[in-house]
């Protein structure tokens, strides 16, 4: 029965997430006042959202909270399919992404242990490498008017350079990567296009890891294949699925951070000036960008094995939980009433969660920093005068809902 007031009853108090994120901080702040858990809706799909830092540390280490499928009661039940465009974002195959327990441990140990910040200094000098070659590119690539567009040229390409060499995927296919996780995140591309480069990835990642089997290298997907002494190896499925998740999160969300740096400092000069007159590190401005302008805005998803409470909600056996981590980044409880502004002397600016926390923290976070580390300093020490091209209101997002991502970020160099 069509029955409109039932309708309304039931979206009362639901936030849409907007596929198409024309007003990023309006929607982080309508989640913030919404409350510590925020009922939200994806694309028909509901969930519940945590929007605040210090339930958001509880939850993420909470054992009743899983992140595999098999525990979503939407999914049980047939009404969330593979038609579903988010799908990809949670049923991703297995990997460390996916399992919790003793079983996560065994998925994640090896990764988490090549990208310890002593493990990294190795490689420090190939992305060094890359920076200053990528730098140069940037200059060749100026348009007759001077334009360059410092994603495409730069932000873009700088980490899957990195993760492709940590991981041991040929330069040749990069371009193809590149392209094939554009059009995964994009909410333009039909479900049914994103579920055939989803098989096509995964072709191609089963034909690595068969490669990698055969004639391993020094890579982390031939460590990843070989078993520890006297342990039991992964799986095929499982260093694939962890390729899988490292080349996608590797590249994706490092993007985010680069060019989310570069943009809040251009459009903050008192702040730019405080770095290059040295009086704030560069570690500031990369720990300020990740609580403001978080690469990832909301991460899915993570199931109720039991019924949960949360301040005055429960979280239903079964029910879905996204952790928003830009609302949570811009949480005035934590970073006090002027979170929403940037401001690289913050005392607070290394107290955000944007890694996550818990089990499943991030185990590419030192990578990250140190790639924005480098990546940094260099773009200002090459391009002193680098400026944006177009006002910064006309820089557009791209139609990703998880991802804080630019379509472009057209500058001059100076
Ligand atoms: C993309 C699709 C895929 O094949 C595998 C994964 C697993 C890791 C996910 C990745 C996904 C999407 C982006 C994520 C990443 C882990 C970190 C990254 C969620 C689903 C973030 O944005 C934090």
């Amino acid at each position: 029965m069509n029955c409109p007031h039932a309708e309304a009853a039931r979206n009362a108090g639901v936030i849409a997430i907007d596929p198409m994120v024309q007003d990023l901080d309006g929607e982080t702040v309508r989640l913030r006042d919404a409350g510590v858990l925020a009922r939200i809706d994806l694309l028909g799909v509901p969930a519940w959202t945590v929007t605040r830092h210090a339930e958001a540390r509880q939850l993420l280490v909470d054992p009743r909270l899983v992140k595999g499928i098999d525990a979503w009661g939407l999914w049980q039940s047939g009404v969330v399919t593979r038609a579903w465009p988010l799908i990809g974002m949670i049923d991703a195959g297995r990997s460390m992404f996916t399992v919790d327990g003793a079983e996560h441990r065994r998925l994640r140990t090896k990764t988490s242990q090549a990208l310890t910040p002593r493990r990294l200094e190795a490689i420090r000098p190939d992305i060094e490498k890359f920076t200053d070659e990528l730098l140069d590119a940037l200059d060749a690539a100026r348009g007759e008017d001077g334009v360059v567009d410092l994603k495409a040229v730069f932000a873009q390409p700088l980490p899957m350079k990195v993760v492709g060499m940590l991981m041991g995927v040929d330069e040749s296919q990069h371009a193809m990567l590149t392209r094939q996780y554009k059009a995964f995140f994009s909410m333009l591309t039909p479900q049914d296009e994103r579920l055939a480069l989803l098989a096509e990835l995964d072709v191609f990642y089963t034909d690595l890891v068969r490669e990698k089997t055969a004639r391993p290298t020094d890579d982390l997907t031939s460590a990843l294949i070989l078993a520890e002494e006297g342990g039991e190896p992964l799986t095929e499925e499982e260093v694939v699925g962890n390729l899988k998740a490292m080349v996608a999160a590797g590249h994706e969300t490092t993007i985010g951070l680069v060019l989310n740096a570069v943009r809040a400092l251009l459009s903050h000069p008192d702040q730019l000036r405080l770095v290059l007159d040295g009086e704030v590190g560069w570690d500031a401005v990369v720990e300020e960008t990740l609580r403001w302008d978080t690469p990832t805005t909301h991460l899915l998803m993570r199931f109720a094995t039991e019924d949960i409470a949360v301040g005055e909600e429960v979280i239903r056996k079964g029910e879905g939980v996204v952790i928003s981590y830009r609302a949570i980044g811009r949480d005035l409880e934590q970073h006090g009433p002027d979170a929403d502004a940037f401001d690289i002397t913050r005392p607070t600016r290394n107290r955000h969660m944007t890694f996550g926390h818990g089990p499943h923290i991030c185990p590419g976070a030192a990578l990250s920093r140190v790639e924005a580390g480098i990546a940094l300093p260099a773009l200002f020490a090459r391009f002193p005068g680098l400026h944006l091209a177009v006002p910064d209101e006309e820089i557009s997002k791209l139609p990703v809902m998880t991802q804080n991502d630019m379509a472009a970020f057209p500058v001059l160099l100076g």
